[in-house]
């Protein structure tokens, strides 16, 4: 699969996991890994997976991508685990290059919540 690029305002964001529908894998993919521009990585909120995760996006342009390898094509179920304790958050997202976009929910200071 494709390179996966979270756009603009995403308070925090900690992993995409990529479960795919016919089988009980989960493919997972560390935001900190990925090519980041405008954000940085960070580790003070506790609950973080892998190293760290990605934090600051307050400019327009500010995103990150990631590459997720699946084993093969196909519908594969996309989640997103983020941290957003400011209020509700707009994203941004493109996979494979088709651009979707809505809200992240607010969650608490220490909280990390999984959309969809
Ligand atoms: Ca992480």
């Amino acid at each position: 699969m494709p390179g996966r690029t979270v756009g603009p305002a995403v308070a925090v964001l900690c992993a995409l996991a990529v479960p795919w529908m016919a089988a009980a894998a989960t493919s997972v993919a560390e935001f900190e890994s990925g090519q980041l521009t405008g954000v940085q990585t960070a580790t003070s909120v506790a609950g973080y997976r892998g190293s760290g995760y990605v934090t600051g996006f307050d400019q327009d342009g500010d995103a990150v991508e990631v590459r997720v390898v699946v084993p093969r094509e196909g519908v594969h179920e996309v989640r997103v685990r983020y941290n957003s304790p400011f209020g509700e958050k707009g994203y941004e997202l493109t996979v494979d290059g088709v651009p979707l976009g809505g809200m992240l929910g607010r969650t608490g200071p220490a909280e990390w919540a999984e959309w969809p």
